[in-house]
């Protein structure tokens, strides 16, 4: 088995959620260019590509020192062939000639800039490209056709492309509080995602909502949503209801891995100087985002209560986490994880959890804690 720095022994384990991967870590380096080709693999529709070399990456991401050779990742688990040429030329050369040309192939930065647009997925970004289309003032000045989130993504696109800070998180925190609150006392609000897992910045700030009396977050949302627009906060929104039911006969196999929550995709308007000094103001009404205007993506997500640690646990990522739990959950324990419950498929039955922990000690995992999700 591989050897560290001191000499001591590293076991690493080949499913994500069988491990610690903190946020910050040694081979930033390598981790980068893979997840280049990662999501070059995601442009072009080749998921099983992409989530190799995330894998791999996050092998990388995992390892407590710097790797200096490629002796160093023997015995490493979920390394194919085709990270193991990468890595190899980024230690000899100090890049790889294929994440190279690749970052700077136009097809790629089209997609990125054209993904990057809230409300633009691969599909629609490579049906521009093969009309021309490179980034998004190019929408803009030929007159495409867009959707409601598409035409909030193109309007606030460079607001959109700026991180979110943590300062910015817990601003917008304080304002989904005072309108929970508002509409219905006693309600749990978190911070969910990547801000959970302790980033500094984030694309996004999510939140989950639950009340601890099962029922009462029933239509708990369009209030939210009705406050939040009372108080001119919203520069966009749409509402997705809770389509959830539980079958007795256990979870629908289903083509995506999108929850089924009452759901509010938002755009938060913030004011500049508001979100600098860290005081909230939401009195201006109006839909307009001025100078002195901030836009911020904004994900609302209400959870009856007796879902809320499968709610909690599916939606504080990362992303690989996740999909690597849900894999450990079928392939190995024969049960179905989602953001809703746990299926046995063996026993035939739902395991019930309140918190995090039991839903791990249900799957037969090591509780990780959020900081060490980062996988
Ligand atoms: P960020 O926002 O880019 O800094 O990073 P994250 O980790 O906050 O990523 P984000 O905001 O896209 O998603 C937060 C977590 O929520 C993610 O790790 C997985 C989960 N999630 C997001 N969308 C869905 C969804 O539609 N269904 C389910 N089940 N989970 C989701
Ligand atoms: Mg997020």
């Amino acid at each position: 088995p591989e050897l560290n720095g001191d000499g001591a022994e590293i076991l690493m384990k080949s499913y994500a959620c069988q491990r610690r991967t903190p946020l910050k870590h040694h081979n930033a380096f390598l981790t980068e260019a893979l997840e280049i080709l990662a999501q070059n693999a995601e442009f072009n529709d080749n998921e099983g590509r992409s989530v190799a070399f995330r894998r791999a990456a996050s092998v990388l991401k995992a390892l407590p020192h710097r790797v200096k050779s490629m002796e160093d990742l023997r015995c490493l688990p979920c390394l194919g062939d085709h990270s193991q040429r990468v890595i190899k030329e980024i230690l000899e050369d100090g890049s790889s000639r294929e994440v190279e040309s690749t970052r700077q192939s136009e097809q790629f930065q089209a997609m990125k800039a054209l993904t990057g647009v809230f409300g633009v997925g691969v599909r629609t970004a490579d049906r521009w490209i093969r009309e021309g289309l490179r980034t998004p003032d190019d929408l803009i000045r030929t007159g495409q056709q867009l959707n409601r989130a598409q035409q909030a993504g193109v309007q606030y696109y460079s607001e959109l492309q700026r991180a979110v800070t943590r300062a910015e998180a817990e601003l917008i925190m304080a304002i989904v509080e005072a309108a929970v609150n508002s509409v219905l006392p006693g309600c749990q609000i978190q911070l969910m995602g990547g801000f959970r897992r302790g980033k500094e910045v984030g694309h996004d700030v999510d939140f989950l909502i639950t009340h601890p009396e099962e029922g009462k977050e029933e239509g708990l949302m369009s209030k939210i949503i009705s406050w939040l627009e009372e108080q001119g906060v919203l520069l966009y929104q749409k509402t997705t209801r809770n389509s959830y039911v539980e079958r007795l006969d256990g979870p629908a196999r289903s083509a995506s891995n999108m929850d089924r929550f009452e759901r509010c995709f938002s755009i938060f308007k913030l004011h500049s100087s508001a979100s600098r000094s860290g005081s909230a103001s939401t009195s201006e009404s109006g839909s307009a985002c001025d100078s002195g205007c901030r836009a911020v993506r904004v994900d609302l997500v209400v959870s009856p209560f007796s879902q809320f640690a499968f709610a909690t646990l599916g939606w504080t990522g990362s992303k690989l986490f996740e999909r690597e739990l849900r894999r450990w959950a079928g392939q190995e324990k024969q049960m179905t994880l989602s953001s809703h419950t746990l299926y046995d498929s063996k026993q035939n039955l739902y395991l019930r959890a309140q918190t995090e922990e039991e839903i791990f000690a249900h799957l037969g995992l090591e509780f990780i804690p959020p900081s060490e999700r980062n996988a």
